[in-house]
């Protein structure tokens, strides 16, 4: 029996080992020099991250500048990657999926810009953006709602005021999104969101 528990604490602790824990996330801000356009780049492993802080240090003159990961248009939610270039950061309709590594270059396939994913230019889904490195640690607590709800971070009925003034709109795009109404960026303005607010609103009240 007790051969048996130790084999199942090892089991966990090889499995939980291999999964990022919510605390072990650091964002970073990945962009130009000039903050023109700018994505979120959430990182896990400990060597990962020292990377990035030496990057940040060296304002982007460091050894593997250029940021390698997989994204996804497939938004769940309030979206994490938020253009932290503009004021109030307006939501991108994609996110950095899966960090992929650092590098010195890419291939030109992998070239481009967040606006040119935003906007169709760019389709893959391997990202390698030649003069994008990351600038910026926005910490781990990174709070997008902060940068939908009118006034604070707090969902309201202020808020809830700005989705109905906007309920059942339909294309809606980035940056706007009907007036940060369409939470989820899906394009309209419907119980989805209002779910999502409503979520928000019972985990602040
Ligand atoms: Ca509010
Ligand atoms: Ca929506």
């Amino acid at each position: 029996m007790r051969r048996y528990s130790l084999l199942v604490l090892f089991i966990l602790s090889q499995v939980m080992g291999q999964l990022p824990s919510r605390g072990d996330t650091v964002y970073f801000l990945v962009r130009p020099i000039i903050c023109s356009d700018s994505y979120v780049l959430p990182l896990h492993n400990p060597d990962d991250i020292t990377h990035a802080r030496d990057l940040v240090k060296h304002h982007g003159v460091f050894s593997q500048p250029i940021v390698v990961a997989r994204i996804s248009r497939d938004v769940n939610g309030i979206n994490i990657n938020r253009n932290y270039c503009a004021h109030p950061a307006p939501s991108w309709s994609w996110y950095v999926k899966e960090f992929l590594g650092f590098a010195d270059v890419t291939a030109e396939v992998f070239d481009g810009t967040p606006t040119q994913v935003e906007n169709g230019t760019f389709v893959g889904d391997t990202i390698g953006f030649w003069t994008y490195t990351v600038r910026a640690e926005l910490g781990t607590e990174l709070n997008p709602w902060c940068e939908v709800l009118e006034d604070d971070c707090v969902a309201d009925f202020s808020d809830l005021a700005i989705l109905a003034s906007h309920w059942l709109e339909e294309n809606c795009v980035f940056p706007g999104w009907c007036g940060s109404a369409d939470l989820n960026v899906s394009g309209t303005v419907d119980f989805i969101d209002f779910a999502l607010l409503a979520n928000k609103y019972l985990a602040d009240n």
